[in-house]
C-alpha cells in the first residue's frame, strides 16, 4: 500500500482530531472527517479534506478509519451501529481510556472482524505535528508497521508492545507523572505570588531551569517499592518538606495546592520510623 494515497478517515472534530486532520492534510493525506455535531469541518473542508455526513460513510471513504472521541463510551456509541462497515478493516483508536477498556475494545472488534491499533497521543493540539510529539501505539507489529508511515505526520510513531492496553497504561501512567509536575509548579508560583514575588521572573529565572536540572533525577530516580533511598536522607526530607508546608501555610496557600507535598512527607516519616 502507498503510504501516500492511503486514504484516512478521522472520527472526532474536537481540538485533537481537528489537528491531527490539519497535520495530515498539510502532509498531503486524502483526508476525510466526521463529527457528531455539523459545522466543525469548514476549515479543514476548505484545505481538502472531504466531509462524511455520517459515521458509516466515513469508514467507506477510508482505507484506514481513526477515532479520536471523547472516551471510550462515545467510540462504543459511535462505532456500534456501523461496525459491520469496518470489517475486514482496521480502527486506529487515539481515544484516551483505561487499559482494561482498550482490551475489552479489541477482543469485541476482534470478534467483527476488525482489527485494532490502540493509540495514546503524547502532545496537544498546538504540539501535534511538530518535532516533539510521539504517538504510543500497542497491538499487532504488522498492523503497527501498517498504520505507522500513514500517520507518521502527526508525531513520531511509537510501539509499545502487542497488548492493546499498553498504548493507555503508559499514556495514563506518563499523564500522571505531568499532573503530578503540574501540581507542583502550581503550587510554587501560588506560593510566590501570596508572598509578593514576581511570578513570570520566578518561572523564567528559577523554576524552569530548576525543574530542568532535576528532571532525570525524578525520572531516573522513580521507584516501584515507594521506598525512600538511604543516601536521599528522609529526616532531611522531611524537615524540609515541613519548611515547605509552613511556608505555603504562613502564605496563606490553599491547602489542596499543597496534597502532594503531604504525600511526599507522610513517605519520608515512613522512611524515618522505618
Ligand atoms: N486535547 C488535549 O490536549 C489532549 C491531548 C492528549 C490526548 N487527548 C485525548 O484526545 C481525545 C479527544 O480530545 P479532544 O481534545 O479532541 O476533546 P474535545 O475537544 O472535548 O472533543 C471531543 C470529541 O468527542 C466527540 N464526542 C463526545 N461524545 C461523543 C459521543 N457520545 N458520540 C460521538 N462523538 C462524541 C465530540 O463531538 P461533538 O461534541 O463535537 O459532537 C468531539 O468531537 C480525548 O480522548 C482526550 O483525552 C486530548
Amino acid at each position: 500500500m502507498n503510504t501516500q494515497h492511503e486514504r484516512i478517515s478521522i472520527l472526532g472534530l474536537g481540538a485533537m482530531g481537528r489537528a491531527l486532520a490539519s497535520a495530515l492534510l498539510a502532509a498531503g493525506r486524502d483526508v476525510t472527517v466526521w463529527n457528531r455535531t455539523p459545522g466543525k469541518a469548514g476549515e479543514l473542508v476548505a484545505r481538502g479534506a472531504r466531509e462524511a455526513s455520517g459515521v458509516e460513510e466515513a469508514i467507506e471513504a477510508g482505507d484506514l478509519t481513526v477515532a479520536c472521541l471523547l472516551n471510550d463510551a462515545s467510540v462504543r456509541e459511535t462505532l456500534a451501529p456501523a461496525v459491520p462497515k469496518l470489517a475486514g478493516g482496521t480502527l486506529v483508536n487515539l481515544t484516551s481510556g483505561s487499559v482494561r477498556q482498550a482490551r475489552e475494545l479489541a477482543g469485541w472488534l476482534e470478534g467483527q472482524g476488525v482489527r485494532l491499533l490502540s493509540g495514546g497521543i503524547m502532545a496537544v493540539p498546538p504540539t501535534v505535528g511538530t518535532e516533539g510529539a510521539f504517538i504510543l501505539y500497542s497491538g499487532a507489529r504488522d498492523l503497527f508497521d501498517r498504520v505507522a508511515p500513514v500517520l507518521g505526520p502527526i508525531g513520531r510513531p511509537h510501539w509499545v508492545g502487542e497488548d492493546p492496553g499498553f498504548a493507555a497504561l503508559y499514556d495514563m501512567a506518563a499523564l500522571s507523572g505531568m499532573y503530578g509536575m503540574s501540581a507542583g509548579a502550581d503550587h510554587a508560583v501560588t506560593l510566590v505570588h501570596r508572598e509578593g514575588g514576581d511570578v513570570e521572573t520566578f518561572k523564567r529565572e528559577v523554576l524552569q531551569p530548576w525543574m530542568e536540572q532535576m528532571l532525570p533525577f525524578m525520572v531516573g530516580g522513580a521507584d516501584v517499592t515507594a521506598l525512600v533511598p538511604e543516601e536521599f536522607n528522609p529526616a532531611m526530607q522531611a524537615t524540609g518538606l515541613e519548611n515547605i508546608l509552613s511556608a505555603s501555610e504562613e502564605a496563606g496557600v490553599p491547602g489542596d495546592l499543597a496534597g502532594h507535598l503531604r504525600s511526599s512527607l507522610w513517605r519520608m516519616r515512613r522512611a524515618v520510623a522505618g
